[in-house]
């Protein structure tokens, strides 16, 4: 029999869109709902230094300037979510990038559309790897 893998962490934030539209209770819902836990969780405010640290691979595309614009203009939530497979277990609830096309059944597929903007209104964003993580949530809680 194989030995159960042990539990990791991934970085969730629920988006100014989210948070805007008083959808944090219905994604930490599904999180919890598919038996994630939520081992830490606060409301801030990202500045410009923080979001270019975290979307540094995106600098210099075109998008990067309205993403930051976009993430910074209100409160987000961070949230440490933890179980196994949780980094690729919460994209998969996430859904695709792209609203318009993410699958029904997912966050981003059931609650978010194009909003005709020059950046995605996605409602979330999860860690995409257990390096993007660690790095991730050093930068969001310090740990
Ligand atoms: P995040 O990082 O928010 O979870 O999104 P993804 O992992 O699904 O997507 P990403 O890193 O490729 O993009 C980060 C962020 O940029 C916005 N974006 C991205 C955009 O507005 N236009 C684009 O063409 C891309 C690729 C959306 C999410």
């Amino acid at each position: 029999m194989s030995q159960p893998q042990s539990s990791e962490r991934t970085l969730i934030l629920v988006k100014p869109d989210g948070v805007a539209r008083g959808l944090v209770g219905e994604i930490i819902g599904r999180i919890e709902a598919k038996g994630y836990r939520v081992a830490d969780l606060k409301m801030m405010s990202a500045d410009r230094a923080l979001l270019t640290r975290h979307y540094g691979e995106h600098e210099g595309k075109p998008f990067f300037e309205p993403l930051v614009e976009f993430m910074s203009s209100g409160p987000i939530v961070a949230i440490i979510a933890e179980g196994n497979r949780v980094i690729e277990g919460f994209r998969s609830l996430a859904g695709a990038t792209d609203p318009t096309v993410a699958a029904p059944g997912t966050i981003r597929g059931d609650l978010a559309r194009d909003q005709g903007t020059k950046v995605q209104q996605n409602l979330v964003h999860g860690s995409d790897s257990p390096e993007s993580a660690a790095r991730e949530i050093a930068l969001f809680f310090g740990s």
